[in-house]
């Protein structure tokens, strides 16, 4: 179960069939699902006619599950956009505290539920994804205690002083606890967790297992990855190749390629990479020509105000940036305000001897991992903040506190000057890290951990 279900509506040119979702999570979960024949439980998106879902694709099922006008704005734009992600992202934006969006997000997940509960098996496993959904594991609970479930949150999980802003704090963490394991990205926010059951419900235990009403709940961290061998081996496709070549001879054939991808989201820090760039650049030490930044901020929760107002933000510093360090035919950044198909992203990162990655905070950062999937004995350099789950994994990263601009230019301008050998040889072992440890072993091992929860 997941807010969204793993499918696109078909274009005309696609000839009526549903495209999965691109992205490592569907990739990782298909074929589980299909071998245990699974369903997938989730809302089709706003513009999509729930009567014309399929009810099988790529040979897993699929039950939709449809939302008003009023609770899209409540449940998901409301209580999850506007409350949930800021208040677990270090409350970098002011959460909104609003008992109506409480109430939408409260009945759409006892509809999850509901659904969960026609749908599953005597004895399911029943998996539940993300922040949009931290009641369903109770709720379904209390409709059916023969089922198995597991919760895996894909966000930071707050510290004690943050979340215990949330007016329903209490009806969240007793929400999660109806799951036998609740997986987290990293061991820190599986800490918040266990402390804040014990504080805030009769709960006892470690922070490993938590007992509650004669059962236990097992707490862990599963850091997700990608699908490291899929995006090493489009790396390694002729076509892929040469677009990259292309590319770099679009951007003038410059000496370093800065590179960014991120959904244009508060989170990302993209704002503070700009202001480095902007900095170097002013510096001497960039060379609009020599050096070159390319940015992808791809559109996301685009009617949210806050996030009208960070693309405007952002577009400003590009603005003023290139309008002072460019020259004609030589912008300093590229900035696209657009998503890029799957290929043409593998040949940008192919093409891109520096990946900067710097959000203020991020439950793991995907992209990270992507990029060094990608660049499989191909060198490469990998800015990282410290605050992405990614970062307590890739040893060889240089990090980075996103907060303090001097700590990115300073790490942009080692960049500049680095040994090739060490590059190579550090890339290498990031590689095999992510090789070892993809989105396959992920679910394998919180799918494992799952089936030895005792409750059932
Ligand atoms: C949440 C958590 C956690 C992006 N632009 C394009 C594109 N993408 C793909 C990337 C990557 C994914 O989207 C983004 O994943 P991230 O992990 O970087 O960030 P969130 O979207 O915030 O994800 C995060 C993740 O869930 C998984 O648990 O790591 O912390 O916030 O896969 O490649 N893909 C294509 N074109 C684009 O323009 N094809």
């Amino acid at each position: 179960m997941a807010n969204r279900l793993p499918v696109r509506q078909p274009e005309r040119s696609d000839g009526g069939s549903w495209p999965p979702s691109p992205g490592g999570l569907v990739s990782a979960l298909t074929p589980v699902l299909r071998e245990r024949h699974g369903i997938w439980v989730g809302w089709p998106g706003g513009d999509c006619d729930p009567g014309i879902i399929p009810d099988t694709v790529n040979g897993i099922g699929l039950r939709s599950v449809s939302l008003s006008d009023s609770e899209c704005d409540g449940f998901y734009t409301g209580f999850s956009n506007g409350t949930l992600w800021p208040l677990y992202h270090d409350a970098i934006r002011t959460p909104t505290f609003d008992r109506d969006w409480w109430h939408q997000y409260r009945e759409v997940n006892v509809r999850f539920a509901e659904i969960a509960a026609d749908v599953a098996a005597p004895g399911a496993t029943v998996w539940v994804h993300d922040y949009q959904l931290q009641l369903v594991p109770g709720l379904l609970r209390s409709l059916r205690p023969d089922v198995r479930i597991g919760f895996f949150l894909h966000i930071p999980f707050p510290p004690r002083e943050l979340f215990m802003q949330l007016p329903w704090r209490r009806e969240i963490i007793e929400g999660l606890l109806g799951a036998d394991l609740i997986g987290f990205q990293v061991p820190g926010a599986a800490a918040n967790f266990a402390r804040l059951a014990r504080q805030l419900t009769a709960a006892t235990g470690s922070d490993s297992v938590v007992e509650i009403d004669s059962r236990q709940v097992a707490v862990g961290a599963f850091p997700i990855s990608v699908d490291s061998r899929g995006i090493a081996a489009k790396a390694a496709q002729p076509q892929i190749i040469a677009r990259a070549a292309q590319l770099r001879s679009d951007l003038g054939g410059p000496d370093i390629v800065f590179l960014g991808v991120d959904r244009l989201d508060y989170t990302k820090g993209i704002d503070r990479r700009m202001v480095a760039a902007g900095k170097l650049f002013s510096e001497g030490i960039l060379r609009a020509g020599n050096h070159v930044i390319v940015q992808i901020a791809v559109p996301s929760r685009e009617l949210d105000p806050l996030y009208q107002e960070e693309r405007h933000h952002l577009e400003q510093l590009v603005g003023q940036v290139n309008g002072q360090f460019s020259s004609v035919g030589h912008p300093a950044i590229h900035y696209l305000n657009q998503s890029v198909s799957n290929d043409e992203l593998i040949a940008l990162y192919l093409a891109a001897d520096v990946m900067l990655v710097t959000p203020l905070r991020d439950g793991m950062n995907l992209v990270s991992k992507e990029y060094v999937a990608a660049r499989d004995g191909a060198g490469g350099q990998l800015i990282l903040s410290e605050f992405a789950g990614a970062a307590s994994e890739l040893k060889g990263a240089v990090l980075v506190n996103p907060h303090d601009i001097d700590d990115i230019t300073e790490a942009m301008r080692a960049c500049l000057t680095r040994d090739r050998a060490e590059e190579m040889r550090n890339m290498r072992r990031l590689n095999r890290i992510v090789r070892r440890r993809d989105v396959h072993h992920w679910a394998a091992s919180y799918l494992a951990a799952l089936q030895e929860t005792t409750s059932v």
